[in-house]
């Protein structure tokens, strides 16, 4: 058995994992996946009953119960870094004996829904409306330090194609959705009229995005090449800051992962949503009515 030292693992004092300061018993399989801190009680709000309220940092995590099940709700704070911390420590506290500091031999797959907020970068995919991220491309740094294989789906000629066309210089990879949560929401009748795209993963939220305020970005043309792009057979749809990550650790570690997009700028039309709030409170509801 594999076992993970006191300064790999750091386990803290009361048991509880090093950012997250969740214990392995408190996790439960199914959980949303929120970027603000904020947002994790508007969600919460939804569940019957709330067990455990915990916070450190930017991770806010409340755990209960709906409809009969545990439930649970996690803040990310912005960014695939925080995610890189997140799927370490939730996988860490369901696949490793916190006790013996050994890879358990029986391995438990959770469910894992971001509820997030987005920009769309293609014209007819129009402010308030939803996506759901089949798969995303990483501009993130976070694949050159993992073995992660880039989805072959998404053609890695077509990645590299992709970078030159838009004169980006470092590496960049693909990874998908869990085909099995990408088919319950498609069947639901509010999600079926959701898009489903291609996200691009940023690792920023100006430049890396093709937004110019006073610093100038090394790519101007950024936004509309990406948005003419194919990768695969599909377009790039919409950016974020998470998906990728979310999607490559997953697949690695064996968990669902699914992303959904309050879709809250339109880049191409300039337009940006007039009650965001609305659209994330909808968004959550919805999200929330199929584990009800
Ligand atoms: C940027 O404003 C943030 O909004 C998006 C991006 O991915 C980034 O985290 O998602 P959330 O609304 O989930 O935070
Ligand atoms: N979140 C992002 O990362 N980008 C947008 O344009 C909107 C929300």
């Amino acid at each position: 058995m594999t076992y993970f030292s006191p300064t790999d693992l750091i386990i803290n004092p009361d048991g509880s994992s090093y950012h997250l300061n969740i214990r392995p018993e408190q996790l439960c399989d199914t959980i949303f996946m929120v970027g603000d801190p904020e947002r994790v009680e508007k969600v919460s709000c939804h569940f019957d009953r709330i067990d455990f309220k915990i916070h450190k940092r930017e991770f806010v995590s409340h755990f209960g119960e709906l409809a009969g099940k545990p439930i649970g709700v996690i803040s990310s704070g912005i960014g695939a870094d925080n995610v890189e911390i997140v799927m370490n420590e939730l996988d860490a506290l369901a696949n490793i004996d916190f006790e013996t500091r050994e890879e358990k031999s029986q391995k438990r797959s959770l469910h894992l829904i971001r509820i997030g907020t987005s920009g769309s970068i293609q014209e007819d995919i129009p402010v308030d409306s939803v996506l759901i991220s089949e798969a995303a491309i990483g501009f993130d740094n976070l694949a050159q330090f993992y073995h992660f294989s880039s989805d072959k789906s998404l053609l890695q000629n077509d990645l590299d194609l992709f970078c030159q066309q838009i004169g980006y210089p470092l590496p960049i990879y693909g990874a998908k959705a869990s085909n099995q949560l990408v088919h319950r929401f498609s069947q639901d009748a509010y999600f079926r009229d959701a898009f489903l795209g291609t996200t691009l993963t940023a690792p920023g939220f100006y430049a890396p995005q093709g937004r110019t305020v006073r610093m100038e970005s090394i790519l101007p043309d950024f936004l509309k090449d990406c948005s003419v792009t194919l990768v695969g057979k599909s377009k790039i749809t919409n950016i974020e800051m998470e998906t990728s990550a979310y999607y490559a650790f997953s697949g690695v570690l064996g968990h669902e992962m699914i992303s959904l997009n309050a879709i809250l700028a339109n880049r191409i039309t300039h337009q940006f949503s007039t009650n965001p709030e609305k659209q994330i409170s909808q968004l959550i509801e919805k999200a929330i009515a199929l584990f009800s």
